[in-house]
């Protein structure tokens, strides 16, 4: 039998196949209700056929799809619904949204290798990322689609993206450059996040709707694939988690994604534990900056792979072309074992890698090649190279920025975490098909979430002090793990609570985190339902024809 990840995407009739019964089938046929009558309030006529893709929470696995290892993710059930239809007579793309007064249409031609315009963010760039990942994709396959045709779009996301930050008090240097955050507050925009991966529920619908609208299915791992790549072109060096999550999703399951190439695992949780997300109530400040938070991490990754594989004996030139990783490196770790007596990248990161943060020159020195040459094909590293340089020479710009700012390279910690986190996720596979008790499953689990949390914080540092805080709160209501997911640097926080504690759990949190901010006036009470709640695993990406 085939593995369900190497099958189409399912194409399902109605909505019970994905929304199952009850208050979450009546809220979905409310919702592709509106869909359709907005569809012909922009268009005229109903649209073809729709589909779906929804947000995630990963449970372990943080900052390391990029260097390679496999992840823990489960989806929400939180979507993004897409309703599609080919427009023969004009080749434009008119992308509206439900919310159509805050979120107007957005228009693109149709033209597959149009450039995205990075520095002018409209929320309708996502679609267009999904819409050049279709092409490509499709090119590379040889699969005939002829001729580009206009496309008529309607999408409607519910995955929470960002918290309105009218209240957040933001220096007058920044706020330029989060405009767009403020006008698309509840659509993804790269520069905020919440850590449940809006951006990639819409890229996988926009490229699933494209692809169905196009007459085409193909299989759920190619798709995951190439959504993967398609949302680089937002900027976001990122890896395959989240789009993989989405696009391959079983419900009643969490997933072990590999990569290299992409397999989803379905894996069964304890019963007895329930996964609550809430919001920091900070935005995930991810990529604010052009010394974005998240592609230093990628480029400080890269480095310490680069100077490992000297260090452990490969010639410089080729480990500038053929590392790219840190699992790279822990292939090498094995090859090189008899040179230098184990096989654990550990060990090769205490021996090789210095405490203390490295200059660039340091770098070059090593690995006798300037760094501007490593990356001259990668303009978002370059950018991050001259933001780390910028600062250090004009730090005096940059004080007010509510977060700290990457101005060194830090390779020891980076490399630690990210060796340490590809354990646990093992570990926490490991522990969910062990024969313990579910007493003991479930307190390893919350162990292994807390040393992640650890491991995030201290070594990558991607918390923010409202995480900080919010985890802590957490732990101390009964929560047995609890860790920063996502991105981090804001964004939302994942708890594994007993089942029978959950509603006082929820409470207790919103009298002790929640409470102080709405009386601020950060958020309004009656949103309180959209920063916190309990989530079991839901199914992956669907085509409907309904
Ligand atoms: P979020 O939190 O959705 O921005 C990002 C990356 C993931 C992964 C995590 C950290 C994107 C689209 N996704 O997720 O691939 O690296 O951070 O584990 O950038
Ligand atoms: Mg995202």
């Amino acid at each position: 039998m085939a593995r369900h990840d190497e099958l189409a995407v399912p194409i399902f009739k109605s909505l019970e196949p994905v929304y199952g019964t009850g208050s979450q089938l009546e809220e979905a046929e409310l919702r592709f209700n509106k869909l359709k009558s907005k569809f012909i309030e922009f268009f005229g006529h109903a649209p073809d056929i729709y589909s779906r893709s929804p947000g995630r929470v990963n449970l372990i696995g943080e900052h390391i799809d990029y260097e390679g290892y496999s992840v823990l993710p489960m989806a929400i059930r939180q979507d993004t619904i897409v309703a599609i239809r080919k427009n023969e007579n004009e080749k434009v793309l008119r992308i509206a949204n439900v919310n159509s007064e805050k979120y107007s249409m957005c228009t693109y031609p149709a033209d597959p290798d149009q450039e995205i315009d990075l520095k002018n963010h409209k929320w309708g760039h996502y679609f267009i990322c999904g819409y050049k990942g279709f092409y490509e994709y499709a090119k590379s396959k040889g699969i005939e689609i002829g001729n580009a045709v206009g496309l008529e779009v309607v999408v409607d996301g519910i995955v929470p993206t960002g918290i309105f930050i009218q209240s957040m008090n933001l220096s007058s240097n920044l706020s330029s450059q989060i405009d767009d955050a403020i006008t698309y507050a509840m659509f993804p925009s790269p520069h905020i996040g919440s850590g449940l991966s809006s951006s990639a529920a819409f890229v996988c619908s926009a490229t699933i709707a494209i692809m169905a609208a196009l007459g085409s299915n193909f299989p759920k791992k190619e798709l995951a694939q190439l959504t993967c790549e398609c949302e680089r072109h937002i900027g976001t060096q990122s890896g395959g988690m989240d789009q993989a999550i989405s696009v391959m999703a079983q419900s009643g399951f969490a997933a072990l994604i590999d990569f290299n190439p992409i397999r989803a695992t379905e894996v069964q949780l304890p019963a007895g534990g329930t996964f609550v997300i809430a919001h920091s109530l900070a935005e995930s400040q991810k990529a604010v900056t052009a010394a974005t938070n998240y592609n230093n991490r990628v480029v400080e990754c890269r480095l310490a792979s680069i100077v490992l594989a000297v260090k452990l004996g490969m010639n410089a030139e080729e480990a500038i072309s053929k590392v790219k990783t840190l699992s790279d490196v822990e292939g090498l770790c094995v090859a090189f074992a008899g040179n230098h007596g184990s096989s654990d990248p550990v060990l090769a990161v205490k021996e090789y890698l210095k405490e203390e943060p490295y200059s660039a020159e340091d770098i070059e020195e090593v690995i006798n090649e300037k760094l501007q040459t490593v990356f001259a094909n990668s303009p978002s590293s370059l950018d991050v190279l001259r933001a780390a340089k910028h600062f250090k020479l004009h730090q005096v710009n940059f004080q007010f920025l509510p977060f700290p700012v990457y101005d060194e390279i830090v390779l020891k910690m980076r490399a630690a975490h990210v060796y340490s986190e590809a354990k646990r996720v093992y570990a926490f596979k490991d522990t969910v098909s062990s024969k313990s008790s579910e007493e003991d499953m479930l307190k390893k689990l919350g162990d292994l979430m807390n040393d992640s949390h650890f491991s995030c914080s201290v070594l990558y540092e991607c918390s923010c002090p409202e995480l900080e805080e919010l985890v802590k709160i957490c732990r101390d209501n009964g929560a047995l793990g609890a860790r920063l997911t996502g991105a981090g640097w804001g964004g939302c926080a994942v708890a594994l609570v007993k089942e029978s504690i959950v509603p006082q759990f929820i409470l207790n949190l919103k009298d002790q985190f929640f409470q102080s901010r709405i009386d601020k006036g950060v958020i309004n009470k009656n949103d309180l339902g959209m920063y916190i709640f309990a989530s079991k695993p839901s199914s992956g990406a669907a085509i409907i024809e309904y």
